[in-house]
């Protein structure tokens, strides 16, 4: 993937602030600190595009990206963070389910996991919440570059079982750190997002 342009687009915490141009979208979900930004940035090859924190809760808003000028990734607040606000908690929810729900342009949802973690209960349930909803879904483990290669396989083994990923192409590791995957991650992207009259811009 040649990335010739990648903008900042806006900031959303409501439907209606949401771009409106039809572009395809590819989401990010995953606790608060999995990396997520640093994925996006990986992906798209600029630094602090979007911006990354050792602390977790550093995204709080819908952030939209604007790639070849022809398809959104969009960095998603992390989940299960407890330092937050009740107000902070209380919006999140509704914030991310609704444009998991109603996003019609959305056509693909990453959802991170910590490589070194076994997936944690929300893990779970948002993993269970996209598959009742149909979305399509591809799990991206991230921080490969904390483990050896031993225990990459292992703890991949653990996560495939954990969240009954059968199918090879289900899940792909990463590390952001390192670039490990991120060559497979936009093949996947693009397997989803390609698709018409826009389809020349993204090669
Ligand atoms: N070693 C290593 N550290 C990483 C990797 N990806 C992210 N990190 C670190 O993990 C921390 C959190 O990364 P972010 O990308 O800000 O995480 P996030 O998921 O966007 O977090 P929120 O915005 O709080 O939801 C930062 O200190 C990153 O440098 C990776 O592949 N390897
Ligand atoms: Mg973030």
């Amino acid at each position: 993937m040649i990335i010739r342009s990648a903008e900042f687009v806006t900031s959303a915490v409501r439907a209606e602030q949401y771009p409106t141009t039809g572009f395809p979208e590819v989401a990010f979900v995953g606790r608060s600190n999995v990396g997520k930004s640093s994925l996006l940035n990986k992906l798209v090859n600029r630094r602090q595009l979007a911006r990354t924190s050792g602390h977790p809760g550093k995204t709080q808003l819908i952030n939209f990206f604007s790639i070849n000028e022809s398809l959104h990734l969009v960095d998603l607040p992390g989940y299960g963070y407890a330092r937050v606000s009740k107000q902070q908690q209380a919006t999140w929810g509704p914030m991310v389910e609704t444009y998991l729900q109603r996003r019609s342009q959305l056509r693909l949802v990453v959802q991170l996991i910590d490589l070194r973690h076994e997936p944690s209960r929300e893990d779970k349930q948002m993993n269970e919440w996209l598959r009742h909803f149909g979305v399509p879904l591809l799990v991206v483990t991230t921080k490969a570059d904390k483990l050896s290669r031993t225990e990459r396989d292992k703890q991949e083994r653990m996560i495939r079982r954990e969240l009954q990923l059968s199918a090879p192409e289900a899940l792909i590791v990463t590390s952001a750190g390192k670039g490990t995957g991120i060559e497979d991650v936009w093949n996947v992207i693009e397997s989803y997002t390609v698709p018409g009259p826009e389809s020349a811009l993204l090669k």
